[in-house]
């Protein structure tokens, strides 16, 4: 390697960074102005582990967004086009967020802690920032910070087993996305039933910065019996089981996507009548019909691995559309991708390609996800 990401104080780290690092990670990624470990060196045992058994990872970078006060509610509102009518404590969605003119810029899973707080648990962009504004625009009684929140996710087959013996029987119990307050001998927790996989587990959202090695530790012994080991959220499961990385799918400044496009639509109920940033635009893009739709992808040929940009997507040479992520799935045996497509552009049709760096693939699309 000619280069190295250069180590400074202006990206953050974890509280599980010396964890993390005294567990062997190999790399890092930037997320939200923080490292997040990329992988400990075994990317075949993380992926097995993920599928077959458990894995453990630090989503620190998964930031929370607190909104506080009266208003705390009515702006959640005003951020998602997503009605929040029926919002419950205790409970988390998955929200959408635009902007003014209906470009998505995060995808974050709200959690309502009770009637006065919430919790945006965000993706890769600054939305403290966004809410500040809006709040103070529009004269709301709510106050928007940064709280000292750090998730870890537990996710795998054998996940709840791991949570169960950490936490108690209870854990079980909870519904997708829902959450509780709590604490595991004195460190402050909120527990939540989601992550972002499809083989299931929970998210421990630790709330004191001083105690991530000791968190990482007990989740570490309580897994031993099960397998357990360190990894990172998974690109090439995350693809076969179709879930959204704004950032890497769509991002508002180089990729910008609706929600409709995104797939998002059946979120959003226009005849609720509730107000939100980005709704004129929305009612004029579900009135003309969207023109893309969210693709997946094969690329024909030997295993391929990942892309570092997005990819064009031609048709007999010229290019309708782009992918946004390829790997190679082990479970299929083929190379997979995700991406944007024209609408008119069916899953059969025939002479597409895939633009690499060292020439054209042969590609056919297909429908989403490629695995459930
Ligand atoms: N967990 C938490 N915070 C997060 C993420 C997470 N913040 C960043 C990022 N991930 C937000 N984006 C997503 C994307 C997908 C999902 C969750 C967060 C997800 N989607 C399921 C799906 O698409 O099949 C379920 C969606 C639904 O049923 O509503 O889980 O992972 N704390």
């Amino acid at each position: 390697m000619p280069y190295a990401i250069h180590i400074g104080p202006n990206v953050r780290t974890s509280p599980f960074f010396d964890a993390t690092v005294a567990d062997g990670v190999r790399g890092f990624s930037v997320y939200n102005h923080m490292y997040i470990p990329g992988h400990f060196g075994d990317p075949d045992g993380e992926y097995d582990r993920l599928l077959h058994g458990v894995a453990m990872w630090d989503v620190a970078v998964q930031r929370q967004v607190e909104l506080d006060g009266p208003d705390a509610m009515a702006l959640a509102q005003l951020l998602t086009p997503r009605h929040l009518g029926g919002a419950r404590p205790g409970q988390g969605r998955y929200v959408p967020l635009c902007d003014h003119d209906g470009w998505l810029i995060n995808d974050p899973v709200l959690l309502p802690l009770s009637e006065t707080r919430v919790w945006l648990s965000i993706a890769d962009s600054d939305v403290e920032l966004w809410a500040l504004a809006i709040a103070r625009e529009r004269g709301l009684d709510v106050a928007v910070s940064e709280p000292d929140v750090s998730p870890l996710a537990i996710q795998g087959p054998r996940a709840m087993e791991v949570a169960a013996a950490l936490l108690g029987e209870w854990v079980r119990d909870l519904r997708p996305f829902a959450f509780r307050e709590t604490d595991l001998d004195g460190i402050p927790l909120v527990v939540a039933r989601s992550g972002w996989s499809k083989q299931g587990g929970v998210e421990l959202y630790l709330r004191d910065c001083t105690r991530g090695t000791d968190l990482w530790d007990r989740v570490k012994r309580a897994g031993a019996p099960f397998g357990i080991g360190p990894g990172a959220p998974n690109d090439i499961e995350r693809l076969e089981s179709g879930l959204i990385s704004y950032g890497a799918d769509m991002r508002r400044q180089c990729l910008p996507a609706n929600p409709f496009e995104m797939g998002f639509g059946p979120m959003i109920d226009l005849s609720a009548g509730h107000d939100f940033i980005g709704r004129a635009a929305l009612e004029r893009i579900a009135a003309e019909g969207p023109t893309r739709r969210r693709i997946g992808v094969f690329l024909d040929g030997p295993p391929l691995a990942g892309n570092q940009r997005p990819l064009a997507l031609l048709r007999d040479g010229v290019e309708v559309g782009h992918v946004t992520e390829i790997a190679h799935s082990r479970r299929l045996g083929r190379n997979i991708g995700v991406g944007l497509a024209p609408v008119e552009l069916a899953d059969d049709t025939p002479g597409l390609s895939v633009r690499l760096p060292d020439g054209d693939r042969a590609a056919s699309l297909t429908a989403l996800p490629f695995l459930r």
